[in-house]
């Protein structure tokens, strides 16, 4: 993963010239920051699906057989999937609940919890990316439903989500099986861009972030490969060189997030894995990025009304309802095979 890092980007952008993986966004540190995240009033979108569970949690749960599985994605602090839970366990019985996350210490702190209030739910952490989870439950006959909330379908681009939900129909769905998907909703610019700009300044950190986690992981690949020693990749007097911007793009309806460079920057690799660079990037040159320049880390895209459609009919599931909160600020979509 680490070697991806930095990927130059196509086209003849001269703002935006590099990229890193949206998924290094969630380490430890990062995750936590994110949890507060969630809490920030400005941050309308956990609030907002909280909403839809409180007001809509019974019909939710009825779409949810007895002696069945419950698949999180992305699982994180699982302060909104308390309350399905909590339905769950009053009104269900033989359920078992997987959460996958990337992160061990987080998933097994918020599962233990969980696991001692809810004594009617079997629970199972599943450490890892969606993609190394996903098909070790393939083989279960028991009916399915898919949680993939908070709006984490964001991250993907159009296309990219409908085809990642065509694949997990594929690979892991039984006919009538579920997905039931967050998806924040379009609405005045204003209140996307505070959502993205808090005033703690808890974003900015969160965003910031990426940059120690990929210090730490290019770092712990160098080491494997020789005990060379080096401190840094990406040292702190670099990363101090960066600060967080995002926009908001309303006829997309996507919010997009850089980290752009206030000063000259040159990053240098580490000279133990210059050989597995080249190969995978090309070149083991400095990385430069000069002043004003923009490195990519994440859209956030924002659904129309008619989305949940689109990406009914684009990812061959069907449409079987979509509950929203009293501001329709948000929407939960139950998609089935
Ligand atoms: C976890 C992807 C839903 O896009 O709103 C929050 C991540 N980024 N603030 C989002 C995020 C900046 C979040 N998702």
């Amino acid at each position: 993963m680490g070697l991806t890092t930095f990927k130059s980007l196509p086209g003849n952008d001269t703002v935006v010239t590099r990229a890193l993986p949206t998924v290094l966004l969630y380490d430890e540190v990062g995750l936590d920051l994110f949890d507060r995240i969630t809490y920030l009033p400005e941050y309308y979108l956990t609030n907002s699906e909280i909403d839809i569970f409180k007001l809509h949690g019974q019909e939710i749960v009825a779409e949810i057989p007895n002696d069945s599985d419950v698949i999180e994605l992305g699982c994180g602090s699982l302060r909104k999937t308390e309350l399905l839970l909590d339905a769950l366990n009053k009104h269900r019985t033989g359920i078992t609940y997987y959460a996958i996350d990337v992160m061990p210490r987080p998933l097994r702190e918020s599962m233990s919890k969980l696991a001692a209030r809810f004594s009617n739910i079997s629970f199972c952490a599943m450490c890892g990316t969606y993609e190394e989870s996903l098909p070790r439950l393939s083989k279960s006959t028991r009916p399915k439903t898919i949680l993939w909330l908070g709006s984490s379908i964001g991250n993907y681009h159009s296309t990219e989500a409908a085809q990642f939900l065509a694949k997990i129909s594929k690979t892991s769905l039984n006919v009538n099986d579920a997905i039931l998907i967050g998806m924040d909703k379009q609405k005045q610019p204003s209140i996307i861009m505070d959502a993205y700009h808090d005033s703690q300044g808890i974003t900015d950190k969160f965003e910031l972030n990426i940059l120690p986690h990929t210090n730490r992981i290019v770092m712990e690949y160098a080491a494997q490969q020789s005990d060379e020693a080096r401190n840094s990749f990406i040292d702190q007097e670099t990363i101090e060189k960066f600060k967080y911007v995002g926009f908001y793009d309303e006829a997309i309806g996507r919010h997009d997030s850089y980290l752009e460079a206030c000063e000259d920057v040159v990053i240098r690799w580490p000279r133990s894995i210059a050989a597995q660079v080249k190969e995978i990037c090309g070149s083991d040159d400095d990385i430069v990025i000069k002043r004003g320049e923009r490195v990519y880390i994440e859209s956030s895209y924002k659904y129309s009304d008619s989305a949940a459609d689109v990406l009914a009919l684009v990812s061959g599931l069907t449409l079987s309802r979509t509950w929203t909160d009293p501001r329709e600020y948000h929407m939960l979509s139950l998609f089935r095979k």
